[in-house]
């Protein structure tokens, strides 16, 4: 009989799916069981993320997964966004709705913790780029709440997902790392930085690895889905971009990767942290990977601008068909204006459209005439923060790269690779759009035995079995160091 598939859970800003991965004799394939959409919602001032819908999501993609692969699976992997928790209370039970990283809360906290601890040394300790959403910085606008006072566990996203499962509680690595907790040369905690925070470890499970077994599913959730038991869970890169990276079909070590969907994540994989002041002032971070790799990257916008100009328009009741307005965006006139994809004002949602026009205006550039003209100017301006985030992974980490991959669901995006594989003069290897899935079911196969050898050999095979695209670089670079300039110019008069 065929082998049993493995179910990969991966749950993104935007929305959640059940994939299913089967993995046999040099074959490997993924197919959707369930995908649903993941909708925040406000509750008072607090934006939360709703937990329990995810997770009947969760179980609802089991459920049908189980349905195609005869109630059967080889093992399950859950991967999501980074930095946002549950917390439990002595009884297990969870204490209130996660909230969202983009919750605003954390307004202003980092200035407060700088000075307990100031952004050169907890960088030192970290080597984690700065983002006003960081665990720590959502623990100490959390502190001397209620919620935290009563709390004894506290679980990242996809732990937390774990944990409804398998009654077993842990703290996967990749993701732990995305806390500012974690001391990348150790790859452990660092009771120096939770003690200057006050944050207490002991509310962290232990810690486990990609590839570690998870517990199985509980008799509770064999039972509402259909499967048939024992099904073990299995711990992943349960940082989707971990995943995703380890999704990327890369030969060799001479390779960047951006990966896109709500966010960009661009910057090369090391063996070894990159903790220098310069490589702190240049926003980059140090995450850990799968296989004891380090994730170095910078954090910028990604299609989450575009995101919330389409739900902006559709709000307006004007067009937002994605494929409209990129045939628009492609006619449109190149790099008219462009603003900064890195800057935490874009964090918040709404209103999007307003605020791109008026960071061109400030900027001294034109404003977007109409909807074709402000995507053109979204993908210029991610095109353009692409460039500078590969260049300054390889200047800073010292590793040259020849190729970029460009994975997750902005590969399906052929304009933005073109003007990504342009902006850095380097050819585009666009895909898989489900890294972060075929990434965690890899991870899942290897632990397994049904895949042969480490990261290498998994690329090797998605490299030879993924449907993937080729972008060569086209156009004068000269006018994207233009416009980099343009923008550099437009910072330094905001910042005066
Ligand atoms: C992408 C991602 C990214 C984090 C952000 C919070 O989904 O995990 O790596 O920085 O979400």
């Amino acid at each position: 009989s065929a082998p049993r598939p493995f179910a990969a859970v991966d749950l993104g800003a935007a929305s959640g799916r059940v994939m299913l991965g089967r993995v046999a004799d040099g074959e490997l394939s993924l197919t959707e069981a369930h995908r649903f959409p993941n909708e925040p919602v406000r509750v008072g001032p607090t934006l939360h993320w709703d937990i329990l819908a995810l997770y009947r999501g969760v179980l609802d993609g089991l459920r049908a997964a189980g349905r195609t692969a005869g109630g059967r699976l080889a093992s399950v992997g859950v991967d999501s966004w980074a930095v946002d928790y549950g917390l439990l209370d002595a009884s297990g039970a969870l204490l209130g709705n996660p909230v969202h990283y983009r919750d605003g809360r954390t307004e202003g906290v980092a200035a407060r913790v700088a000075e307990a601890l100031p952004p050169r040394d907890l960088y030192a300790a970290t080597g984690l780029q700065e983002l006003p959403f960081n665990t720590v910085y959502q623990l100490a606008a959390a502190r001397d709440t209620p919620q935290l006072a009563a709390a004894r566990t506290l679980l990242l996203i996809p732990d937390l997902i774990a944990y409804w499962l398998t009654g077993v509680a842990g703290t996967e690595l990749t993701n732990a790392s995305t806390t500012q907790l974690i001391d990348p040369r150790t790859r452990d905690w660092s009771p120096v930085v939770a003690d200057a925070v006050g944050v207490d470890l002991g509310l962290f499970p232990p810690l486990r690895l990609p590839g570690a077994p998870a517990g199985e599913l509980l008799p509770g959730v064999l039972d509402g889905t259909g499967l048939t038991g024992p099904v073990p869970v299995t711990a992943v890169g349960s940082h989707d971009t971990a995943s995703a990276v380890a999704g990327v079909p890369a030969a060799g070590e001479r390779f960047a990767y951006i990966a896109t969907g709500t966010w960009s994540l661009a910057g090369v994989e090391l063996d070894a942290p990159v903790l220098s002041e310069e490589s702190r002032r240049a926003n980059f971070t140090n995450e850990l990977g799968v296989d004891g790799t380090v994730r170095y990257l910078r954090n910028i916008m990604g299609l989450w601008l575009l995101q919330e100009c389409l739900r902006d328009w559709a709000a307006a009741g004007e067009p937002h068909d994605l494929g409209p307005l990129l045939e628009r965006a492609a006619a449109a006139a190149p790099l008219r204006s462009v603003v900064d994809a890195g800057d935490p004002a874009f964090i918040a949602p709404g209103r999007m459209p307003e605020r791109i026009a008026r960071a061109c205006r400030r900027g001294g550039q034109p404003v977007p005439r109409d909807a074709g003209e402000t995507v053109r100017c979204v993908l210029d301006s991610l095109a353009l923060a692409h460039r500078a985030a590969v260049e300054d992974a390889v200047r800073l980490s010292g590793r040259a790269v020849d190729t970029v991959h460009v994975v997750g669901g902005g590969a399906r995006n052929a304009l933005l690779c073109q003007l990504t594989a342009d902006a850095c003069g380097l050819p585009v290897v666009a895909g898989p759009a489900e890294a972060a899935a075929l990434g965690n079911v890899l991870t899942q196969a290897r632990a397994a035995g049904a895949v042969a050898g480490g990261l290498a050999e998994s690329r090797a095979l998605l490299a030879a079995t993924q449907p993937l695209r080729h972008h060569e670089p086209s156009g004068d670079r000269a006018v994207w160091d233009r416009a980099a300039a343009r923008l550099a110019d437009a910072g330094a008069a905001d910042a005066e």
